[in-house]
C-alpha cells in the first residue's frame, strides 16, 4: 500500500550521484539557455589553464586530473555563465518595491548584471550611472563620515586573493578594522578555536593524505551537496575498504551511497558504492556529548589495555613530547557520565564504543567536519573536541592523518590569509608597514554580527560589500532588513541581483563586476587571480568567456576605482598600476605575508603550491609552544532544552541551492520536491504534539522571554528519519528564527544550527 504523503514529498531510495545527477545538469544547462557553451565551459573547470570553480573549497588533485563531474559544481557554474541579463530596460521597467516582491530565486535568475546603478528614492528605480561618477559618489559619502569607523567592509567568499588584498589595503589606508565577511557566519569556530588547540585556524591534511587514511571521520557537513568532488574521495575510501563513520542527524543519502558518475562500470550496471561504514544519528547539537563520549570510550580502552599488560592506545609519547593539558581533559571527560552522554547525544553508549573502536584500531585517522558543528553557540567547543580527539592519538602532523575543516566559498580561507580580519595581528601589521610605508591602526573592528548591530544602532553608516547577500544570510533577517535600510550609503559590487540590493540606503549603488568564468582584460593582457582552497593550496584561475557586458569591471578593477577617488594620492599607492597586471598585486601580497615567496614563479606550476601550515609539520604557533588539550566543561546543553516543548532547530542547505541563491525548489535526496517550506520531524515528536505528517505548523523561538513573539508560520511538517527531540528546516528562509544574539560567544558565529523552539499546529500557540 502507498502511504499518502504531504504534496512534493517523497522517499528517495536511489544512491545518490548517477544517472539523476546527470539529467540534473542537462536541465540546468538548458535552463540557462547556454546548451552550446555550457559543456564547454565545464571543460574548463579545475583545469590547469582554465577557472577554480566557484562551487566550493574542496581542492582538485593536483588540478591536473580529467574533466571531473560535478553536479552541484555545474550549477554554480552556469548560474554565472548564463545568457540571461538585467540590462537598463530590466531596471527602468521594475521599481524597487516591485522587485523585492520578487522571490529570491526569481531575483538573481533575472541574469548578470551589465551596468552600475544609483537608486533614485524619487522614482524608486535603480538607474544607470558612469563609473566615474559612482567612484566619485562613493568617496565623497566615505569621506565626509565623521570617523572611518562608521563604514563596514563586508566580504563574501567567492572574492580572489588579488581582489581580497586590494580591499584590505584600501580599508586598512582608509582608517578602520571593520572587516566583517562572510568566514563569521561559517567557520569562525574553526578560524577563532583551533589556533588555541593547534596554532593555525586551518585544517592539517592534504588531498593526499585520504590515500592514507585507515578511517574517516565525518561530521556535521552534507558533501553530496555541498562539496560534491569530496564524493569521488571518499568513494575510493570505501572502496579501499577504509572505514567511514558519519555523525549527522539527518540521513544524508550521498553519505550512505553514492554511484559515481565518472565511473563507466556503476553507471552502465546502475550499481553504488556504499560510504559510511557506521552511520550515528546524533542528536542535533549533541555532537560535544558524542566527542567526549568517544573521548570515554578510548580511555576505559586504554586502561583494558595496560591492564592486559599492553601499552594502551594512545599515542604517549606524542602526548608527552607535543602537548600540554593531558591530565585536565581526561578528569573532564571522566567526571562526565554516561548517562548523560547518551541522553544529550542520543547515542547509545555502545555505539558510542563501536565508534571509538574503529578509531583506536586505524593507524591513521581523518576527522572531516562542516557547518553542523561550528554554527553552534559552542561551535569553538565543538571544534577543539575534534583536535583532543585526534591528539590522542597523535592524529595530527603526520601522513594520512589530522582534522579537515571543510570550508564553504570557493576563497574563503584565502581571503583570510591575504588580510580579511577584523583583528589584525603585529605581523600584518608589519608586513603592510613594510611594503606599503604606513602602518595601519592595530584597533579591533567588526565582525559580521558587531557590524549589524553597529549599523542597526546608527554608529555604523555606510556598507560596501564585496560579493554576497549579507542581509539574507544573516541572523534574524527582519532586524537586518531594518537596519540596512537606516544606512546612508551602500554599494553592492556583484554579479547578480539580490535582496540586500533592495534595501536602500540614503545613497545606494550597485556596481557590476565579472565572475570567475569571465575573461579579464587589462592594460597588460588577460589576466589570472589566485585562490587558496580547503587544504591551502594556492593555485591560479583564468576566467575565458567573453565579459556579460562591455560595461563591466572587475572586482581589483572596482576596488582600485573606489579607493583612488577616495584616498587621492594618500600613501602613494599606485592603483592604476596594480590593475594593469594584477602579477604585481601579488608581488605586494608576497611583500606582506612572507609565506607567499616567489608567488608569481609558484603559481605556474600546475596545481599551484600548498601554504605553510606549522601544525601539519608538528609546529606549534600557540602560547604554551605545544599542542594544547582544551577543556569544554560539561556539555554545554542548552538549559532550555529540559523544557518538555523544546525541540532544537537546525537550518541547512537544500541540493538546489548555493547559500542565499536558490537554483530551485528541488531537494532531491532528502525527496523534496518543488517546495521549501517544510520542517523536517521525527514522527514520535509529531504524535507528542498531535500533529501528523503533512499537517501545517507554526514555529516559536525559545531563546529567551524577549524573544518570544519570534515566529514562522505556516509551514508543513514532514516525517522524517531524524532523531527525537531535533528538527530541521531550510537556510535562509527560517533565519528570522534565529535572534542576533544567539551566536557562540568565542567566534562570534551564529548558532544557526542549533536554535530551541517549540511546535505547534498553525494558530495554536499558547503564549508563555
Ligand atoms: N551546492 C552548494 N555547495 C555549497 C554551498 C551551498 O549552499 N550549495 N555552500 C558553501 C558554503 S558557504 C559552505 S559553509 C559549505 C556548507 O556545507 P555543509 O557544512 O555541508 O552545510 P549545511 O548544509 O548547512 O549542513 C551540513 C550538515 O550538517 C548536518 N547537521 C545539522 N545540524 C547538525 C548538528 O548539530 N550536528 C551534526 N553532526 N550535524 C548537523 C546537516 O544534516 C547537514 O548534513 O558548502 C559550500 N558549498
Ligand atoms: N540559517 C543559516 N544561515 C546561514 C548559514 C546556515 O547554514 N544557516 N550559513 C552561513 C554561511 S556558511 C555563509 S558562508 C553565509 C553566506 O553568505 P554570503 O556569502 O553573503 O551569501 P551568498 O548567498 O553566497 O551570496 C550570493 C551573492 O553573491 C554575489 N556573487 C556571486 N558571485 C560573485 C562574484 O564572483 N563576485 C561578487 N562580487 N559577487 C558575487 C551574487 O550577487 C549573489 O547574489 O550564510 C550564512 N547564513
Ligand atoms: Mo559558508
Amino acid at each position: 500500500m502507498k502511504e499518502k504523503r504531504p504534496e512534493g514529498i517523497e522517499r528517495y531510495d536511489r544512491p545518490a550521484g548517477g544517472w539523476d545527477a546527470l539529467k540534473a545538469v542537462a536541465k540546468t544547462l538548458a535552463h540557462q539557455q547556454i546548451i552550446a557553451q555550457g559543456t564547454r565551459t565545464l571543460l574548463k573547470a579545475n583545469q590547469p589553464e582554465g577557472f577554480d570553480c566557484p562551487g566550493c573549497a574542496w581542492p582538485d588533485p593536483k588540478h591536473t586530473s580529467s574533466f571531473e563531474f560535478c553536479e552541484n559544481g555545474a550549477k554554480a557554474i552556469t548560474w554565472e555563465s548564463t545568457a540571461k541579463r538585467t540590462d537598463a530596460s530590466f531596471f527602468e521597467q521594475h521599481t524597487v518595491a516591485a522587485l523585492w516582491e520578487w522571490t529570491d530565486h526569481k531575483l538573481e535568475d533575472a541574469g548578470r548584471l551589465t551596468l552600475p546603478l544609483l537608486y533614485n528614492r524619487d522614482t524608486d528605480h535603480y538607474e544607470p550611472i558612469a563609473w566615474e561618477t559612482a567612484f566619485e559618489l562613493i568617496a565623497s559619502e566615505l569621506n565626509n563620515l565623521d570617523s572611518p569607523h562608521q563604514a563596514e567592509f563586508y566580504t563574501s567568499g567567492r572574492a580572489s586573493n588579488e581582489s581580497a588584498f586590494l580591499y584590505q589595503l584600501f580599508v586598512r589606508a582608509f582608517g578602520t578594522n571593520n572587516f566583517p565577511d562572510c568566514s563569521n557566519m561559517c567557520h569562525e569556530a574553526t578560524s577563532v578555536g583551533l589556533p588555541m588547540s593547534i596554532g593555525v585556524g586551518k585544517g592539517t591534511v592534504t588531498l593526499e593524505d585520504f590515500d592514507h587514511a585507515d578511517a574517516i571521520f565525518s561530521f556535521g557537513h552534507n558533501p553530496g551537496t555541498n562539496h560534491p568532488r569530496m564524493m569521488s574521495t571518499l568513494h575510493e575510501a570505501s572502496r579501499r575498504g577504509v572505514p567511514i563513520i558519519v555523525f549527522n542527524p539527518l540521513k544524508e543519502r550521498a553519505l550512505e551511497r553514492f554511484a559515481a558518475p565518472q565511473d563507466p562500470l556503476e553507471m552502465a550496471t546502475m550499481s553504488s558504492t556504499r560510504i559510511a561504514s557506521a552511520y550515528h544519528q546524533v542528536r542535533v547539537g549533541g555532537d560535544l556529548a558524542a566527542l567526549k563520549g568517544i573521548m570515554k570510550a578510548i580511555f576505559v580502552r586504554d586502561a583494558e589495555a595496560i591492564a592486559g599488560g599492553g601499552d594502551g592506545v594512545l599515542d604517549r609519547a606524542f602526548i608527552a613530547e607535543h602537548t600540554v593539558g593531558f591530565d585536565a581533559l581526561r578528569a573532564d571527560i571522566e567526571s562526565t557520565s554516561w548517562a548523560n552522554i547518551e541522553s544529550v547525544s542520543g547515542l547509545t553508549r555502545q555505539a558510542i564504543e563501536s565508534a571509538a573502536d574503529v578509531y583506536v584500531k586505524a593507524k591513521n585517522v581523518i576527522v572531516c567536519y562542516g557547518m553542523g558543528l561550528t554554527q553552534h553557540a559552542h561551535g569553538t567547543e565543538n571544534v577543539q573536541q575534534v583536535a583532543n580527539l585526534l591528539m590522542l592519538r597523535g592524529n595530527i602532523g603526520r601522513e594520512g592523518a589530522g582534522i579537515a575543516p571543510i570550508r564553504g566559498h570557493s576563497n574563503v580561507q584565502g581571503d583570510r590569509t591575504v588580510g580579511i580580519t577584523e583583528i589584525p595581528n603585529e605581523a600584518l601589521l608589519d608586513g603592510m608597514e613594510k611594503a606599503f610605508g604606513f602602518r595601519p591602526n592595530g584597533e579591533k573592528g567588526h565582525n559580521a554580527i558587531e557590524a549589524v548591530h553597529a549599523i542597526a544602532k546608527g554608529r555604523s553608516k555606510a556598507l560596501i560589500c564585496l560579493g554576497g547577500n549579507l542581509a539574507v544570510a544573516m541572523s534574524d533577517q527582519l532586524a537586518t532588513f531594518q537596519a540596512m535600510r537606516k544606512l546612508d550609503l551602500a554599494v553592492h559590487i556583484s554579479t547578480k541581483l539580490n535582496r540586500s540590493h533592495l534595501l536602500t540606503a540614503r545613497t545606494s549603488l550597485i556596481l557590476p563586476c565579472l565572475g570567475r568564468t569571465d575573461l579579464d582584460t587589462q592594460d597588460s593582457g588577460p589576466q589570472a587571480v589566485t585562490v587558496e582552497d580547503s587544504m591551502s593550496m594556492v593555485h591560479a584561475s583564468r576566467g575565458f568567456l567573453k565579459p556579460p557586458a562591455e560595461m563591466l569591471k572587475s572586482e581589483p578593477a572596482i576596488i582600485a576605482g573606489i579607493a583612488k577617488a577616495t584616498l587621492g594620492g594618500r600613501y602613494s599607492i599606485d592603483w592604476d598600476g596594480l590593475i594593469a597586471d594584477y602579477s604585481r598585486i601579488r608581488d605586494k601580497i608576497e611583500a606582506v605575508f612572507p609565506e607567499f615567496f616567489d608567488f608569481n614563479k609558484r603559481i605556474r606550476v600546475p596545481g599551484g603550491f600548498r601554504l605553510d601550515v606549522a601544525a601539519s609539520f608538528r609546529r606549534w604557533n600557540t602560547g604554551t609552544g605545544k599542542a594544547n588539550f582544551l577543556v569544554a566543561r560539561g556539555l554545554l546543553e542548552d538549559p532550555l532544552l529540559t523544557r518538555p516543548d523544546a525541540l532544537l532547530l537546525t537550518t541547512i542547505r537544500s541540493h538546489d541551492q548555493y547559500n542565499t541563491t536558490v537554483y530551485g525548489m528541488d531537494d532531491r535526496y532528502r525527496g523534496v520536491f518543488g517546495r521549501r517550506d517544510v520542517l523536517f520531524m521525527n514522527p514520535v515528536d509529531l504524535a507528542a504534539l498531535k500533529l501528523s505528517d503533512g499537517d501545517l505548523v507554526d514555529i516559536r523561538c525559545l531563546v529567551d522571554a524577549e524573544e518570544r513573539d519570534r515566529k514562522m508560520q505556516r509551514l508543513t511538517a514532514v516525517a522524517y528519519d531524524i532523531p527525537s527531540g531535533s528538527v530541521a528546516g531550510y537556510y535562509p528562509e527560517l533565519n528570522t528564527l534565529v535572534p542576533l544574539k544567539h551566536f557562540d560567544r568565542t567566534s562570534g558565529t551564529p548558532s544557526y544550527k542549533g536554535v530551541p523552539v517549540a511546535v505547534a499546529r498553525a494558530g495554536e500557540h499558547k503564549g508563555g
